[in-house]
């Protein structure tokens, strides 16, 4: 039997929104405010799922197949820290609907498969820095990052030789 793995549906960053935010973290985040997330790992995590059986993953992957959604469009144009948790994040002042609508569905899933989901609200978000234990300086609004999202990734997550990796591991398309 397979070993369980380490699941979350997220929605992917478009390539050149990733290396434009890229660049702009390197600019207003000294290298001692946390330990930047790769280029190919930011991403808007929408259900985390835990350590899922091949079996669960296949009912999970199933019901995500039967989400109807409309596309929509993701600002990313607000940034913050939660302390708590030690992230530097970027996020986005409105949430659209269907970024709201999508989380909620995927989440009632998993809890209703049995994954445990965190009581907290859906707060969506990328994560830019990880353990930032220091109050760090936001940079100032005006910063923006606007694209469509019209699908969702299931992703799996290791961590080998010291580094953290998310693999796709299917794809839903959300409808136009
Ligand atoms: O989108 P972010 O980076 O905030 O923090 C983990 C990451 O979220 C989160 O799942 C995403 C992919 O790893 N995560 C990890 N363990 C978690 C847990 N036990 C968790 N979320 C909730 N509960």
């Amino acid at each position: 039997m397979s070993e369980p793995k380490r699941l979350f549906f997220a929605i992917e960053l478009p390539a050149d929104a990733r290396a434009q935010i890229v660049h702009w973290r390197a600019a207003h985040f000294a290298p001692e405010a946390g330990r930047p997330v790769a280029a190919d790992n930011l991403h808007v995590t929408l259900a985390f799922l835990g350590d899922v059986s091949a079996d669960k993953q296949q009912a999970l992957a199933t019901l995500a197949g039967r989400i109807r959604q409309p596309a929509f469009t993701l600002t990313l144009d607000d940034a913050g820290q939660w302390l708590r948790s030690r992230v530097v994040w970027l996020g986005t002042r409105q949430s659209p609907r269907g970024l709201l609508q999508l989380a909620n569905m995927l989440r009632a899933q998993a809890a209703r498969s049995g994954c445990y989901q965190s009581p907290q609200p859906f707060h969506p978000h990328v994560t830019l820095l990880r353990d930032a234990s220091h109050a760090v300086a936001i940079p100032a609004p005006g910063f923006c990052w606007s694209f469509p999202v019209t699908e969702f990734t299931l992703y799996a997550s290791s961590f080998t030789r010291g580094r953290t990796r998310y693999t796709p591991l299917q794809r839903w398309t959300l409808s136009e």
